[in-house]
């Protein structure tokens, strides 16, 4: 069984999910909650990393065969593992936060329907991509505008929105704290904290 949950955020890069995982790990840490933080700059650097990661260490045929890039089979991979990870957290009683863009409805299904009911808090980050653009803290956006890079989700790569999450944040009106609340309130209600 689980005690603990999975606070799953889905969105665009650049839509906040990775501020708002973090902002809602310190609040719950301040509850004396145990969470855990799941995101790109731990996942894909260590557990998922790239083949041109691995390549040094294991060679070019682990790295091509192991490493996961932005293709849709591997993003399908990135959060079939991600899913199995994040279930783990859950079923060890901690609140696993996981901010990854997960573009795919499918991909995003899957893993809802490996949990018990309850379990899986689907959180759409509901960020216009014109904010995400203007924001593009790491310049990739400008990057695919100017094809440097393929397969950009929201520019030359599908984002399908879900169609019932559990919650949407309107994170381009509002302040990560004030956000935050909404998902704590959502957790209240549900007697999960
Ligand atoms: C989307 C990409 C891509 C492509 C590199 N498409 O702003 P970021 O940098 O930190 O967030 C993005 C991150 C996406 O990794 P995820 O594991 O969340 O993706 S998925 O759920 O789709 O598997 C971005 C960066 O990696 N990045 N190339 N082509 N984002």
């Amino acid at each position: 069984g689980h005690k603990g949950c999975v606070v799953w955020f889905t969105g665009l890069s650049g839509s906040g999910k990775s501020t708002l995982a973090n902002t809602l790990d310190h609040r719950l840490h301040g509850h004396r909650l145990h969470s855990a933080v799941l995101d790109g700059d731990n996942v894909r650097h260590a557990l998922n990393a790239s083949p041109s990661m691995l390549r040094s260490v294991h060679g070019d045929d682990f790295a091509e065969r192991f490493g996961l890039g932005f293709s849709a089979i591997d993003r399908e991979e990135n959060i079939r593992r991600i899913g199995a990870v994040a279930q783990l957290f859950s079923q060890a009683g901690i609140i696993a936060l996981t901010a990854f863009i997960s573009p795919y409805r499918q991909d995003r299904d899957r893993v809802r329907a490996t949990m018990a009911p309850g379990e899986f808090i689907e959180v759409f980050v509901d960020t216009p991509i014109e904010i995400c653009e203007q924001r593009d803290p790491k310049g990739l956006y400008k990057k695919a505008r100017a094809g440097e890079i393929k397969g950009f989700t929201g520019i030359d790569d599908p984002y399908e929105q879900p169609l019932s999450p559990e919650l949407t944040l309107y994170a381009g009106q509002k302040s990560p704290g004030e956000l935050v609340d909404e998902v704590i309130q959502y957790l209240q209600e549900r007697e999960i904290v």
